[in-house]
């Protein structure tokens, strides 16, 4: 008997252990069965909710929000707001992947701190609007600043910016295709620089058209009218003698030959913008005319180019002017020349615009509608007297002189040459014309959107081909496959 009830207590206590095993199975079971159940759900997360389901799972519940941390090697990635063009095309070029999908992050955070600059800049923009009118200035509409005064703009780089404008000569009805090519010049180049932009018209700019144009620019912009003075006959035009002449060329079919607003127009730039009182506080303009394009990205400031090499007048496209236009202008320049042989640069760039040392003018000119020049040449003595000689004449309106050459020659013979400089590296358009860097690679790494067969640089027409060889540079490669 003993030994059946010793067998009883026995089996009693494999019944508890049993049941003990049993329960602590289930129990641990079951929490891995919801961590698995756990797992599923976050496993099916997309992107866009996984922030969110990060902050449900927290111990702090749903209403927690803790910041997304930036790692730290992220942030070092992150290049410098006011190079961000150059410093993305860059490395965008042929990086391990590892690597790029760092980049992609740290692109995300540069369009994440550029969306925060740029709402930073819209909160402000009322009161600097205001600012700007009480100062003679119509409209401003800083994105991302550069100075001091602007150290709470969000991520902001300190850049020291040039003292320096844009400058737009245009009419109202020019709007939609002045705006095509603030917006190409801002995409290239000015939304890292944000420099202002000055437009001047002989009539009063439309509001549409301040306010259209505001909207674009990221630096300042302001709204001149022309004097009278500077867009009108002087007291000794012979009215009659202007309009024979306006007769006679619309019969010869000369371009713009019979039209007064374009003579106006060319004697302004020759010898007006820059003494304007919106343009008198600069240093440095470049000049932005509607219907341009620019192919390229231009990743430093060619303003602070300029400067830094000593450069006075910079260009892209040099061509033959027509003949038929300016008749005498190159005698009345070479009076002026034996009257002031003072203005006479050594080492000037004579041979560029002259093929028999001065005697006749070969027609070469830098195109104006693209100009980065300083002010100050045009302010100087040697041009200041050189163009009131050229009014003198009427060659204006007796003729059709152009700004075009005008700029052109007294570049060529009031500086020495190494003063001129080509940008070779801008790809830019106007109208019929067009540079395009005749380099894959360049055209690769700057994001260039334009054919090398359309590049007019090599062209029987254009004076570039000249302009290499008597400023002594060597031709791209590619040249001979484009001329
Ligand atoms: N406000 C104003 N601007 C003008 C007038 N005529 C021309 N312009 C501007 O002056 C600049 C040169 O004029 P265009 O008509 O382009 O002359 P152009 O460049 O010599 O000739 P294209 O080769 O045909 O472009 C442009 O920026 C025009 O918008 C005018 O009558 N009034
Ligand atoms: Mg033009």
């Amino acid at each position: 008997m003993k030994s059946v009830f010793a067998r009883q207590s026995y089996l009693k206590y494999v019944a508890i252990a049993l049941t003990v095993l049993v329960i602590y199975t289930l129990t641990h079971n079951n929490s891995q069965i919801s961590s698995y159940a756990n797992l599923s759900t976050t496993t099916t997360t997309t992107p866009a909710n996984q922030a969110s389901q990060i902050h449900q799972n927290s111990p702090g519940g749903q209403n927690q929000q803790e910041p997304i941390k930036v790692p730290e090697e992220i942030k070092k990635e992150t290049p410098q707001k006011d190079v961000e063009g150059e410093v993305l095309s860059e490395d965008r070029v042929a990086k391990p992947k590892e690597e790029q999908s760092k980049q992609g992050l740290a692109i995300q955070k540069q369009e994440q701190d550029a969306a925060a600059a740029e709402d930073e800049a819209k909160a402000q923009a009322p009161a600097s609007k205001e600012k700007a009118k009480d100062s003679d200035v119509a409209n401003s509409n800083s994105a991302i600043k550069f100075d001091s005064d602007s150290d709470a703009a969000a991520g902001a780089v300190k850049y020291q910016r040039m003292n320096a404008t844009f400058v737009t000569l245009a009419r109202n009805k020019e709007l939609f295709e002045l705006v095509k090519s603030i917006r190409e010049v801002e995409d290239r180049f000015n939304r890292k620089y944000n420099y202002d932009w000055v437009f001047l018209n002989d009539e009063e700019f439309t509001q549409e058209f301040k306010d259209l144009t505001s909207a674009i620019v990221s630096g300042k912009t302001k709204y001149g009218l022309i004097p009278k003075e500077h867009w009108s006959y002087p007291d000794h035009i012979d009215l009659q003698k202007a309009e024979e002449t306006r007769k006679n060329m619309k019969l010869a079919k000369i371009i713009y030959g019979d039209s007064e607003s374009y003579r106006h127009m060319c004697r302004f730039e020759s010898g007006f913008f820059f003494r304007h009182k919106l343009l008198e506080d600069y240093e440095w303009y470049w000049r932005v005319e509607p219907d341009i394009k620019i192919y390229c990205d231009l990743d430093y400031d060619l303003f602070k180019f300029m400067a830094d090499n000593n450069k006075v007048y910079g260009f892209t496209i040099s061509i033959h002017e027509f003949q038929k236009t300016i008749p005498t202008l190159w005698q009345t320049t070479k009076d002026f020349i034996k009257q002031n042989p003072q203005f006479l640069a050594a080492n000037n760039f004579m041979d560029f615009i002259s093929d028999d040392g001065g005697d006749t003018y070969n027609l070469c000119h830098f195109w104006s509608n693209f100009e980065i020049a300083n002010l100050n040449f045009w302010r100087s003595e040697a041009y200041t007297k050189y163009f009131e000689h050229l009014d003198k004449t009427g060659g204006f309106f007796y003729e059709r002189w152009g700004d075009a050459p005008i700029h052109s020659i007294a570049a060529s013979l009031f500086l020495p040459k190494d003063k001129i400089h080509y940008f070779e590296d801008v790809g830019y358009r106007h109208q019929v014309y067009g540079q395009c860097p005749l380099n894959p690679e360049f055209r690769y790494k700057h994001r260039c959107h334009c054919k090398p067969a359309d590049d007019f640089t090599f062209r029987g027409y254009s004076c570039g081909k000249k302009y290499f060889e008597k400023m002594g540079l060597t031709k791209p490669k590619e040249w001979e496959d484009y001329q």
